[in-house]
């Protein structure tokens, strides 16, 4: 039965099934309501009611979503969408969001639609996009629809004229959120975080946990590097917005208020360079090893370290001291270290226009290991536009070297090089010719599929090294103590990896369907979430330690 229009919230949040992808082909994310959570509690700071569908937490069909929108859906539906690669989930969403209701506006925001506008615009279902950082932007858009007024003064903002033609008001230079302490903290209290904070996702370490309840957390928006293969490095990308920086009271002040209201045990830390600047981010691990020491048990991680920024032994004035970063960083409860080195060649790094010293690097990760970090692992890139073969050899070369010989690395993921669009390596690429003219969005697949062929090298070749080297470099038959290690930092079973390593050999690497599966650990099956799950009450501030 559908509301009257009179008692209709104002808007709500759908979250995508992102098991949707590619025709239910998968791949499942877990999508924590991040963003969503922050513009809630700006909407309702403002007066405005706000309700969620969350179709990816309880895996709904697309039959389901449609009979919660029936029931649910407010007056203007969002979605927040991250990456290009992914969006059909985000379309067949708006398609089902029109259906239940054609009188529903709808806006889409997040890092696609704000750097392929182009792409998203093609879908009739849309009405709203709205680039780059939405705070103040959903906001004047509410009132704009509720007022009944024009939408021009709202920049950054894709809308459609009475003729359905769509307008466009340029974005100001530099984002409109000024000082991001004036944000209010994510509000979810429409989820049962309980469960929405208790999952684990198998064959990533990114998403396994020590304790849980788990959350992320971004203490600062933008990045002060430019490399070539990234969205955020490119200037005037709507994902570089200029670099802003929460204060380390206000990042306090929002763990505190995570574990008060949600029990949360561990955090992760999702900034493109938490580590910058120094003094920064050794207050805010002094502030949380000072919450673990009145009693708090949380430990943290992030998604991706700059080894770059990690000091040089050397350069420490006062070992325990305020330079000290990784002293602070182990204090303070971070278990596990995943950096990018990218490359082991320098020739790559100045493709990539990463400044990058690799003896430093290597004496960086000795460190680590004297600090006591025993899980670590890196991102590396493979076949940018103008590599040579023997720059790859070199990066599995270097990969080798340092998990193998050295012993500092304990896992290497490779990515095949990817032009996204909105990076300054796509422009490279159909420069140099390397990519098809009519490349598409669809033709994006994840990193495990090339889509530059060069005079020296194809696509082809790249996936099938990609996928051996991965195998030979993380499993070697000598160490089968590391592959025990390896599988417990992914959450997967040895059986089930050895199952992943045949397949990923067997496709080279591409529709690798057990590592694309990965919503069988939906919440309660995994034996750490069910823990908590079954518990009446959170957690909170029960002292267990790791
Ligand atoms: C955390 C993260 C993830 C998490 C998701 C976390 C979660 N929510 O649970 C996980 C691990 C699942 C993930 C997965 C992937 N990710 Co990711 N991820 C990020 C990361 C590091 C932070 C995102 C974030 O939370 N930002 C904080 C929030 C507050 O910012 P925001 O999302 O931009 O939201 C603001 C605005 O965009 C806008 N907005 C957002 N949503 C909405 C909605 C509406 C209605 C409105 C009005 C406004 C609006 O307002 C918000 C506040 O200002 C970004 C890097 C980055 N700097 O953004 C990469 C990033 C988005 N990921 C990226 C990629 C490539 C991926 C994967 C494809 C990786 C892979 N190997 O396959 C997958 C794709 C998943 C998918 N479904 O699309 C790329 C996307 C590049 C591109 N051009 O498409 C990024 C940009 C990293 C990079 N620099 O390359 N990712
Ligand atoms: S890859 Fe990382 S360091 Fe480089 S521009 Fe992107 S976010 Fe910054």
């Amino acid at each position: 039965m559908q509301m009257s229009l009179s008692n209709r919230t104002d808007f709500t949040f759908v979250i995508y099934n992102t098991r949707w992808h590619r025709g239910g082909e998968g791949r499942y994310w877990n999508h924590i309501p991040y963003p969503e959570g922050i513009l809630t509690a700006v909407l309702r700071k403002n007066g405005f009611s706000v309700n969620h569908i969350d179709a990816n937490t309880n895996n709904m069909t697309e039959e389901e979503l449609y009979n919660e929108l029936k029931n649910k859906a407010g007056k203007v539906v969002g979605i927040s969408a991250l990456s290009v690669e992914y969006r059909d989930s985000v379309h067949k969403t708006l398609g089902i969001i029109k259906k239940a209701d054609p009188t529903i506006k709808t806006v889409l925001g997040g890092v696609y639609p704000s750097i392929s506008p182009e792409v998203a615009k093609e879908d009739e279902n849309i009405d709203f996009i709205v680039i780059s950082e939405g705070e103040e932007r959903l906001l004047k858009l509410m009132n704009a629809i509720k007022n009944n007024s024009t939408f021009k003064g709202i920049d950054g903002l894709h809308y459609r004229d009475e003729n359905k033609e769509w307008k466009y008001n340029p974005r100001k230079a530099i984002g409109n959120v000024k000082n991001l302490d004036d944000l209010p903290f994510p509000d979810y209290s429409d989820y049962d975080t309980k469960k929405l904070f208790s999952w684990s996702q198998k064959y990533t370490q990114n998403f396994q946990f020590r304790q849980l309840p788990m959350t992320i957390m971004m203490t600062s928006r933008g990045c002060v590097y430019k490399c070539t293969y990234c969205g955020a490095g490119k200037d005037g990308n709507p994902i570089n917005d200029g670099i802003k920086r929460r204060t380390p009271g206000s990042i306090i002040e929002e763990i505190k208020s995570l574990v008060k209201n949600h029990g949360v045990r561990e955090i992760i830390f999702v900034d493109d360079s938490l580590l910058l600047p120094r003094d920064r981010i050794i207050d805010i691990l002094k502030g949380i090893t000072k919450l673990r020491d009145q009693g708090y048990d949380l430990v943290w991680k992030s998604n991706n370290l700059d080894l770059r920024h990690i000091p040089l032994p050397h350069t420490i004035k006062e070992k325990k001291g305020k330079d000290d970063l990784l002293y602070w960083m182990k204090q303070s409860g971070c278990y596990q270290i995943s950096i990018s080195l990218e490359s082991g060649s320098p020739e790559t790094f100045k493709r990539m226009k990463r400044p990058t010293n690799l003896d430093h690097a290597l004496i960086r990760l000795n460190e680590m290991r004297n600090y006591g970090f025993d899980e670590i692992a890196s991102n590396f890139i493979i076949g940018m536009p103008g590599d040579t073969w023997n720059d790859i050899l070199t990066t599995f070369e270097f990969a080798d070297k340092i998990t193998n010989r050295d012993q500092v690395l304990d896992y290497s993921l490779f990515s095949i090089a990817t032009p996204l669009p909105g990076t300054e390596m796509y422009e490279t690429a159909k420069k140099m010719e390397v990519i098809p003219k009519d490349l598409k969005p669809e033709d994006f697949y994840g990193f495990g599929k090339g889509v530059i062929n060069t005079d020296e090298w194809s696509a082809v070749e790249l996936q099938i090294k990609r996928a051996y080297e991965w195998d030979r470099i993380n499993f070697p038959p000598n160490r089968p103590e590391h592959h025990t290690k390896i599988a417990k930092m992914l959450g997967i079973t040895l059986e089930e990896l050895k199952i992943w390593r045949q397949e990923t050999r067997q496709n080279a690497g591409v529709d690798v369907k057990s590592a694309d599966k990965t919503d069988v650990q939906v919440f309660g099956a995994d034996e750490r979430s069910k823990k908590f799950f079954d518990k009446e009450e959170l957690p909170g501030l029960e002292p267990l330690r790791h």
